[in-house]
């Protein structure tokens, strides 16, 4: 194997965000620039023995090219084994499955998640490590501080490898195995939930569904698993056919990007259940009939309901969430007795907690949530959990997020985000709420007095680690919060998310719309920051 080292020239824009490194796939295209980024991860982790790597992506605009160049750059940095998904493709979630079931050092997820895709837009690149989970912060820092001063990068020639078929082939020394991409993730789902169940509610009709993989990566998986193996109508799955560019759409599964769902789903012909996912396959949008579920209160209504899947019967060990989720999760843990955990956002913060075994099921309010079954957050795992509570309930979405907010309270929540924001519009936002953090406790505004208001810094309480500027929160004495922070998944200036949160213990009150609700509070938001004076906008980009 020839192995031959190119000269190159560092890029200053390769830092990670949120979950892994998003450019315009124009960025991504620039002489070196993958490559940069994939010799940066392999030199800053590569010391181990584990020589096998899994590979795969969410079809978007970019992919093979870039797993073909991954591939020869992995193998000139000493890998031998390599994983793959057949034509390119695995969801987040599996490729995390994968990396455990099957041991490896780690994966390359090449996604750019919920970020539109094709020639002009977004392209991305993760890795993850051997427990499954992403890259932790730490790690991500230290790619970053590679990728400042690399001047070289190693790869060997090495022909088109032909991920078209599954099997296992040799070429150039090298171990491929090009796997079918749904096989062992279905064969864990059907380890952890009662499929019989499921599947004779779907069968007499008792539940009927309808799944919007929106032409991303879940398409695949939601077909075999909810129509193959359970039984739904064919059909039950639209949009199910990946696209480079998802169908010229966003694949991302809020109100504002799934109308096709949203127009069915509040409508007289309303079906009993329907979701979506993202591109990745890693978030999850459950909808009931005329009903949405905040990802909040998903979370919430999972944890209480816990016990009624077969893994998770014997109990839960505790319950995550990141900062700016609702609070709702933390009612039900304190209910069940069990520790309750706040994170920074994003994944990364999760894996440990995981692994030391504290928690059993995370969420975010960013439509993702999951268990300790692998360790990303996981779409279709969250569609299958709510099945089995209807199925076992048997009782309408409706009426269990009900009988959830009479017996817990209800957390009233939304998100605004404004997007694209000018990058100095949006830092000196920040700034401005940071330079009032100090004299706003105690303060009283309308019917809402101020209690804390602080940047939210993480210690972990496993390797104790420290993450800071987690986003700005402002608490109330009645419980509400207002949290601002700016987006690391972007590609775009910079995007401004404001999370609302607003508590009602009075079942009376609890039928209210969100955007009424938590009106003051939303002026409230505007005075403290300014995004509308600041950067002229009149309304939110998206409200979730
Ligand atoms: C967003 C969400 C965050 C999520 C991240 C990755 O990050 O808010 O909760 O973990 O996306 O999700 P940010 O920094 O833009 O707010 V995915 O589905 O893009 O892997
Ligand atoms: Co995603």
């Amino acid at each position: 194997m020839q192995i031959n080292t190119v000269s190159t020239q560092a890029y200053s824009d390769q830092k990670p965000g949120t979950s892994g490194l998003r450019k315009k796939v124009k960025v991504f295209q620039q002489a070196h620039y993958l490559e940069n980024f994939v010799q940066s991860i392999l030199s800053t982790l590569d010391q181990s023995t584990n020589k096998t790597l899994v590979i795969g992506g969410d079809g978007r605009y970019f992919n093979n090219d870039a797993i073909q160049i991954i591939i020869k750059i992995a193998a000139a940095n000493g890998y031998t084994h390599f994983i793959i998904g057949q034509n390119g493709l695995l969801s987040t979630p599996a490729v995390s499955h994968l990396i455990r079931k099957y041991q490896a050092f780690g994966g390359f997820i090449l996604s750019a998640s919920h970020n539109p895709g094709g020639p002009d837009e977004d392209f991305g690149i993760k890795f993850n490590v051997s427990n499954g989970g992403p890259a932790t912060e730490q790690n991500t820092d230290a790619f970053f501080s590679y990728s400042q001063t690399i001047s070289s990068y190693k790869l060997i020639d090495l022909p088109t490898i032909d991920l078209n078929n599954c099997g296992k082939f040799k070429e150039s020394g090298l171990h491929i195995t090009i796997i079918d991409p749904v096989d062992d993730y279905a064969e864990l789902m059907a380890s952890l939930f009662d499929f019989d169940l499921i599947k004779q509610a779907v069968k007499t009709k008792k539940i009927s569904i309808c799944f919007d993989a929106m032409h991303a990566i879940t398409g695949p998986y939601a077909t075999r698993i909810l129509e193959d193996i359970l039984g739904a109508p064919k059909g039950t799955v639209i949009n199910g056919i990946p696209l480079e560019d998802f169908g010229g759409h966003h694949p991302d599964p809020n109100l504002s990007h799934t109308k096709e769902l949203k127009e069915l789903m509040f409508s007289s012909n309303a079906l009993d259940f329907a979701a979506a996912s993202d591109g990745d396959g890693d978030r999850n949008m459950i909808l009931g009939n005329n009903i949405f579920v905040t990802p909040s209160d998903s979370i919430a209504i999972m944890a209480a309901n816990a016990q009624l899947i077969p893994a998770y019967a014997s109990g839960i060990n505790g319950v995550a969430r990141s900062m700016p989720t609702s609070q709702a999760v933390d009612r039900v843990a304190k209910a069940l007795n069990i520790p309750a955990f706040e994170t920074p956002t994003g994944w990364k913060f999760f894996g440990n907690l995981l692994d030391a075994g504290k928690i059993t099921l995370c969420g975010e309010e960013s439509f993702g949530t999951s268990s300790n079954h692998v360790r990303e957050k996981d779409g279709l795992w969250a569609v299958l959990f709510w099945l089995n509570i209807l199925a076992k309930r048997e009782q309408s979405v409706q009426e269990i997020v009900n009988e959830h907010w009479q017996t817990y309270g209800r957390d009233i929540y939304c998100r605004h985000d404004y997007e694209a924001v000018d990058s100095d519009i949006a830092n000196n936002i920040m700034d401005h709420l940071r330079s009032q953090l100090d004299t706003l406790a105690k303060q009283s505004f309308g019917s809402y007095t101020v209690q804390y208001a602080d940047e939210f810094s993480y210690h972990d309480p496993i390797d104790q680690s420290i993450s800071e500027h987690q986003g700005i929160r402002i608490g109330f004495v009645d419980g509400s919060r207002i949290i601002f922070r700016l987006s690391g998944t972007g590609t775009v200036g910079a995007t401004l998310r404001i999370y609302i949160e607003k508590y009602e213990p009075d079942s009376s009150k609890q039928q209210q719309d969100p955007q009424t609700a938590l009106a003051e509070l939303i002026e409230l938001a505007e005075q403290f920051c300014e995004v509308k004076k600041r950067s002229g906008r009149t309304e939110p980009s998206v409200i979730t």
